[in-house]
């Protein structure tokens, strides 16, 4: 054995060891799942309505950590650690610190005063900036286009029915068409006067709301207001003027049939962040929303998370089901149990994801248009309730990699579900979206009113969610016995994945940054599927990687390739990124061994003491410009490299 392969077998034994110290009694990894800017003043805004402030120490929590991701300039970022300021989230933390007690003197408050104002004013705030706003009473609703409830009321098969958004999308602007059809907001305090002063620089009074509906500030404008979507909004307003009053109350009550069914359906933690939120300011303001705010308040708690940069709001209620099941395949990918503590860990870790599995098909779905659940596997827990495409992927890859070693044992029955969970997940084009299939076209992208964020309106196809659709299809197959139409699945997915490549051989990837990741998934989901790592598009994959790694054996792309679409040199070799590449290059089978033992060099010698990598740039990312803390992935997907590495990638000179 030379040295490095030494070095790399100490170094994946400490992993380990790391990951057992790691994992939470119920057998999955939690993680800091923080990141974005407008979640946590979103959260506070709604305490404030309710007059429900958090504690001391929270309040303390909250403001340390909205005070760490401001910036040099006074402002705050889309997200904590963007490179540049945004007036959607300068303004909604502004009012966030007031509501939880700093006074407007100080310095950090005064500061994001100068930038808002510099940059033109909270008029220029993003959509749901405005909105936020709007429920405060720090705007006025004239101010912002409508957002019809009555667009609900519309036969299905119009494509402007909401039913054919992307499900986030969706229920995000399910309880903002309830909230603007009531025109809902809190009741005006001494605090919602000095902030109106304070944020409007006095001008309050003399604005001209009406004419601030198309104002965005520069640094909020990502997707600019198309020719198409200004004239739907104003074709939105005329209807407004003239809306009837019991089609407008047909219409919020059918929006509160299905904010209902999202609370009963997600036993209270909704689908996402936003729509948690915005759902308990529903219920605020409902005359009979007592019960159902209380029991959608509490749950809230499940979001918060006290970080080591002080308490924030995540983007879920955790990444629970997710982290485990790439921990339990980072793990299996050691050649030989590296530590003793492996099979306790594992076993733990399957018991966490059968338990997790949905087991039972969701009541009266069609009504509120769901897609199958029966047998998915949600990104989080079990209660939390919605599948998605590639946590079922990678909850069935390991629930079958490990059946037979641990029990209880999922039924059978359930892990055929599961598959046909996945197979029902398969679109046309042979891709697979997130949560659902491709319901609208993918024009509903220009009529895109959130300003700040790329590709929300429709559920695209994703070369990642793909990748893991067909890494469980494959352990199925392999596990389960020979399926015809696993098989044709399978063949279909491959050239979905194939006519994904780019010229310079790379694959985009969309929830983490960017084309390491993307690249990495293609030639996954590829050999999943049967092609042979000699075949040319992995090897152009292959030659894409090595003609970006860096002289220290890593890689490093800045998170800004996901908003450019090409690749941006970042300033710092990157774990998890190097993972991802060096894992590439090895199922891949790259000639080059030079480069991977240099990858794999690297990963060995950015390793801590107690078998951890220290904390680095965020990764994840959603809708091409937020990013998104995943924790983990630097406790695994190194384990993981070096496990594939070791077991076939090393010189053996
Ligand atoms: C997530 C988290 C999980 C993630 C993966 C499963 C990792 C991915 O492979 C598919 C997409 C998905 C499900 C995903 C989509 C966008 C989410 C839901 C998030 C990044 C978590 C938060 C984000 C959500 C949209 C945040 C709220 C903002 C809106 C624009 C609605």
């Amino acid at each position: 054995m030379d040295s490095l392969s030494q070095r790399a077998a100490q170094s994946m034994h400490r992993a380990v060891e790391n990951l057992a110290r790691l994992q939470h009694t119920d057998g999955s990894w939690l993680g800091d799942y923080g990141g974005p800017a407008f979640l946590l003043p979103m959260y506070v805004a709604l305490c404030e309505a309710a007059q429900r402030l958090p504690d001391k120490q929270r309040t303390q929590r909250m403001r340390t950590y909205i005070l760490n991701t401001q910036r040099a300039d006074g402002s705050i970022g889309l997200h904590a650690e963007d490179d540049r300021g945004s007036m959607f989230c300068t303004a909604l933390n502004y009012v966030a610190l007031r509501i939880l007690g700093a006074s407007s003197e100080e310095t950090p408050l005064a500061n994001m005063r100068r930038w808002m104002q510099q940059n033109g004013g909270p008029a220029g705030a993003a959509s749901w900036g405005k909105f936020t706003l709007c429920l405060m009473g720090l705007y006025e609703w004239r101010g912002i286009w409508p957002v019809l409830p009555e667009l609900w009321l519309l036969p299905t098969w119009k494509s402007f029915h909401p039913s054919k958004l992307w499900c986030h999308c969706r229920q995000v602007y399910l309880p903002m068409a309830w909230l603007y059809g009531k025109r809902a907001q809190a009741p005006v305090t001494a605090l919602t006067r000095a902030l109106r002063e304070e944020l409007w620089n006095g001008q309050w009074a003399k604005i001209s709301w009406e004419k601030q509906r198309s104002v965005v500030c520069k640094e909020d404008n990502f997707r600019p207001q198309t020719q198409r979507l200004l004239r739907v909004n104003q074709a939105q307003a005329a209807f407004e003027a003239f809306h009837s009053k019991s089609l407008r109350n047909k219409a919020v009550d059918e929006c509160l049939k299905h904010i209902l069914y999202e609370n009963r359906a997600t036993n209270d933690i909704n689908i996402g962040p936003v729509n948690a939120i915005l759902n308990a300011f529903v219920h605020l303001f409902r005359k009979e929303g007592r019960a159902d705010f209380e029991r959608g308040f509490a749950r809230l708690d499940d979001y918060l998370w006290d970080g080591h940069d002080g308490m924030k709001f995540q983007g879920y209620n955790s990444s629970q089901l997710w982290d485990t099941a790439f921990a339990v395949q980072a793990v299996l990918a050691t050649p030989s149990p590296v530590s003793p503590k492996t099979t306790p860990l594992l076993e733990k870790a399957y018991g966490f994801v059968r338990d997790n599995q949905i087991i039972e098909e969701l009541p009266e779905k069609e009504a509120h248009y769901r897609h199958r659940c029966l047998g998915g596997w949600p990104f989080s827990t079990r209660p939390h309730g919605w599948p998605i495409s590639d946590c079922t992927g990678e909850g069935l890859t390991c629930a079958l990699s490990l059946k037979h070693l641990f029990s209880p044992a999922i039924p059978p029955h359930l892990l055929n579900e599961a598959v046909e969970t996945l197979l029902s997940f398969q679109n046309e084009d042979g891709g697979f979206a997130t949560y659902e299939l491709k319901r609208g076209a993918l024009w509903y992208e220009a009529l895109n009113p959130s300003q700040v964020f790329g590709e929300i309106m429709v559920d695209h196809t994703y070369v990642e969610c793909t990748s893991s659709c067909l890494q469980g299809l494959a352990q199925a197959q392999q596990h389960l016995g020979p399926n015809p139409r696993v098989e044709k699945a399978l063949r279909r997915g491959a050239a979905f994945i194939q006519s994904q490549q780019r010229a310079d051989g790379s694959f985009e990837g969309s929830w983490a940054v960017c084309f390491t990741y993307g690249t990495w998934f293609a030639i996954r989901g590829l050999l999943a599927a049967g092609l042979p790592p000699s075949h040319s598009a992995i090897q152009r994959a292959v030659s894409f990687l090595l003609s970006k790694q860096r002289s220290d054996g890593s890689w490093a792309e800045h998170f800004s390739t996901a908003r450019h679409r090409r690749w941006v040199e970042g300033e710092k070799g990157h774990v998890a990124q190097t993972s991802w590449a060096l894992m590439g290059l090895v199922l891949g089978q790259c000639p080059n061994k030079a480069a991977m033992d240099k990858a794999a060099a690297f990963l060995v010698q950015t390793q801590e003491e107690d078998g951890s990598w220290a904390r680095e740039m965020m990764v994840g990312i959603f809708n091409k410009s937020c990013l998104i803390s995943y924790d983990n992935y630097r406790h695994y997907f190194p384990l993981w490299a070096l496990g594939l590495w070791a077991g076939g990638g090393q010189s053996k000179g």
